[in-house]
Order: structure tokens, then C-alpha cells, then sequence
């Protein structure tokens, strides 16, 4: 039996990758931190399958503590200060969490259990302005946010610790990836909530950011079978992961409400835009500054061929299918 240990697995990405593993007859272990109140509502049917070990990225002892005692064929370093807007109001946290937690992950590591093989879950949002379309392994980065900065500190140390201590780490440059568990902050998921409660009645309308932005958007189901793969290959590689479509946030919009029968239609322009209820009249949708970032990365659409003929991975969910996905799970909800 396999072992693997998870960094973030309470997070959208980790509850997957937990639950996948362990289909495949993983022993898995996950790192948690301490909070008040229990936060495992993402692995609660899993439970009885996975081990919980209390861990932090900010604590070096805790880190290698956690190596010490599953001892895993497998690291999945998932945990991250992972909200875009969060990075510009919590700069150094971000960097402790999501740049220098990679090495202290790395360190724990080397010192610990330096055979075992080592995944970063690294992101598109380290091509920010983008500098080729679509995006591949060899595109030059240029982020545009404090967490663009911090993952791609954490790219290049896995890089560094891999080419100098020999180590099996690889780095998986995931675009986005949603799923009726993305938290409710996350443009899609904050998209598909709303519109479940005014079709139940419980809101009238709410505000959005940026509708022109265009992300490479796939689901998460998908996604961790392809960080699984790159581990199981004869040498550590970096790839990316994406879908190969781009699709704006206001396309977006109108397939959800349409996945919840409301046909939108749009008035004014800019800040003033706003979306309709076709069959109503009302209005649903503000556009409101506050959801602007102070600088946009505007266009990601990844090209996922070195995925697709190296490792055998294909995305199944396609973009219409994931916004019904998690429209109907928030209307069950
Ligand atoms: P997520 O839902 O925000 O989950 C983040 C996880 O990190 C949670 O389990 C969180 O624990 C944990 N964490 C945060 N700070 C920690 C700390 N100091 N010590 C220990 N654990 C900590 O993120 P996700 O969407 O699953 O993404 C997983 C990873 O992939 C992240 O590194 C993210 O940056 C990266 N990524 C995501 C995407 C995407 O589209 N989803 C794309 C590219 C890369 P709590 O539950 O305690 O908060
Ligand atoms: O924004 C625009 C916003 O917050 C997507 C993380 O998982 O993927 C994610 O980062 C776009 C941006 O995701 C709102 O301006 C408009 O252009 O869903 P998001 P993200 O910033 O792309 C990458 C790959 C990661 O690595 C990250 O960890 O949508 N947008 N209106 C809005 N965004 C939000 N959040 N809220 C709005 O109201």
C-alpha cells in the first residue's frame, strides 16, 4: 500500500485529491491547523479513510513532525494562502504561507524522507500579464499580484531543490479549477451561490467585478488525477494543466443564470453595466468597483499538450457542464 501525505486537504483541490487516492488504495494522510472551530466540511465522508496530523506551514518542527510519522511514498504540497484579493491586504502572510511554506515543505523533506516524491501545486496566475497565447511550460512569467510573486518563488525553489539535491520534485501549473466546493469568494462559485438564491427567492440581485476578464476554467475532479500522474512517471517534470478554451467571467454569469432558467440580458456599460432578468425585468446583477484588483491578469488560456502526450491526461467536465454542475448543487443545497 502507498502512502501519501496532503498539505491543504480540507481545501477545494485537497478533498479530491484525498478521496481519489484513496480509491486507489492510498493510505492517506492530511496536514491540518489548529482553529476553534472545525473547518473539515469538504473531507467530512472521508474521515474514516484519511489521518489528520496538526501541522502548519509556518512551523518548521510541525512540518517535518508530520513526515516523520506517515512517512509517505508521496507529499502533495497543496496548502496555500490561495485568494488573489487576499494577497494585496496580507502581503508577507501570503509569502510565508504560499512562498516560503513550499520550503519549509522542501527542507522538511530533504531531511526528513529525501526518497519520497514531492508535488507544488504551482498556478497559472504566474503568467499574469501574459507574455505568450496561449500559455505553455516555457512561457515567461510575469505575475501581477502578491500571490502570482509568492508561487512562483514557490516554483522555482522546487526547481532548485530538485536540481540540488536530486530530489523528485515536480510542479503542476494548474490553471483554474472549480467544483461545487470552490469557496464562495472564488469568482465561479460566488457566481453559481447567488444565482441558487435568487432563483429560491432569498436575494434579489448581488455585484461582480470584472466581467471582461478570461480564464482557462476546469473542474477540480480532473485536475488532481493529473498531479497524481506526474508522480507516477520515471523522472520528476514540470506541466502545465488546462483545458486549452478561455471563456470570459460574463459568459460565465449568463450560463448560470441560464442553468437556473433566467435568461440575462445586459444595460449600460462599464461601471454602470448591469444584468436583467430577461423574462422579469429585474435587475440581478451590479457591476461594483470594490470586485476590481488593482492590477488584472486579463487573458489565461493554458496549452495543455506536454500533459496530454506525456502523462495520458485529458480533461472529461467541459465549461458548460461544470457551470451546471455547480448551479444544481447549490440549488439542492
Ligand atoms: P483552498 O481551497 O483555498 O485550500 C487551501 C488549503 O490550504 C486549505 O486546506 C487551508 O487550510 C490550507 N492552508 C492555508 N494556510 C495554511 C497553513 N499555514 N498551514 C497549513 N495549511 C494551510 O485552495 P485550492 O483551490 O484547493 O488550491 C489548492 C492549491 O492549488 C493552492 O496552493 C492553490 O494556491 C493552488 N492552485 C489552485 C488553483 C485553483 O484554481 N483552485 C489553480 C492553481 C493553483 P484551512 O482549511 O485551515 O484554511
Ligand atoms: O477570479 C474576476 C477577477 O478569484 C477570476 C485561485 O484559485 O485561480 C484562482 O485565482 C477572475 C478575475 O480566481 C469577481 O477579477 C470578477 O479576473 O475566481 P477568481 P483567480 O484570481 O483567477 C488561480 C489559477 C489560482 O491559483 C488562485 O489560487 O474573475 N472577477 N468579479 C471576480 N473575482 C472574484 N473573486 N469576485 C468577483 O466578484
Amino acid at each position: 500500500m502507498k502512502t501519501a501525505l496532503i498539505t491543504g486537504i480540507t481545501g477545494q483541490d485537497g478533498s479530491y485529491l484525498a478521496e481519489y487516492l484513496s480509491k486507489q488504495g492510498y493510505k492517506v494522510y492530511g496536514i491540518v491547523r489548529r482553529s476553534s472551530t472545525l473547518n473539515f466540511e469538504r473531507i467530512s465522508h472521508l474521515m474514516d479513510e484519511v489521518e489528520l496530523i496538526n501541522a502548519d506551514l509556518l512551523d518548521q518542527n510541525s512540518l517535518m513532525n508530520a513526515l516523520s510519522v506517515s512517512k509517505p511514498d508521496e507529499i502533495y504540497n497543496l496548502a496555500a494562502q490561495s485568494f488573489v484579493p487576499t494577497s494585496w491586504g496580507q502581503p508577507v502572510l501570503t509569502g510565508e504561507f504560499t512562498a516560503l511554506g513550499v520550503t519549509r515543505m522542501l527542507e522538511a523533506m530533504k531531511l526528513v524522507c529525501p526518497d519520497s516524491k514531492f508535488y507544488q501545486a504551482s498556478s497559472s496566475e504566474m503568467f499574469g500579464k501574459v507574455q505568450a497565447v496561449p500559455q505553455t511550460e516555457e512561457t515567461p512569467f510575469y505575475p501581477r499580484s502578491p500571490y502570482g510573486i509568492a508561487k512562483l518563488y514557490g516554483h522555482w525553489i522546487t526547481i532548485n531543490y530538485r536540481e540540488s539535491y536530486d530530489l523528485f520534485a515536480c510542479s503542476g501549473i494548474l490553471f483554474n479549477h472549480e467544483s461545487p466546493r470552490r469557496g464562495l469568494e472564488f469568482v465561479t462559485r460566488k457566481i453559481t451561490y447567488n444565482v441558487s438564491r435568487i432563483k429560491k427567492g432569498e436575494i434579489d440581485s448581488f455585484d461582480i467585478g470584472n466581467l471582461e476578464a478570461k480564464r482557462d476554467w476546469g473542474f477540480a475532479g480532473d485536475y488532481v488525477k493529473a498531479m497524481h500522474l506526474m508522480l507516477q512517471q520515471e523522472n520528476p517534470d514540470d506541466y502545465v494543466v488546462s483545458t486549452g478554451e478561455t471563456h470570459k467571467v460574463r459568459e460565465f454569469c449568463e450560463l448560470a443564470f441560464k442553468a437556473a432558467d433566467i435568461d440575462l440580458h445586459w444595460d449600460g456599460k462599464g461601471l454602470d453595466e448591469v444584468g436583467i432578468d430577461k423574462k422579469t425585468g429585474k435587475k440581478v446583477l451590479y457591476v461594483n468597483e470594490k470586485f476590481y484588483r488593482p492590477a488584472e491578469v486579463d487573458l489565461l488560456i493554458g496549452d495543455p499538450k506536454k500533459a496530454s502526450t506525456k502523462l495520458g491526461w485529458k480533461p472529461d467536465c467541459t465549461f458548460e457542464s461544470l457551470v451546471e454542475m455547480m448551479v444544481k448543487k447549490d440549488l439542492e443545497r
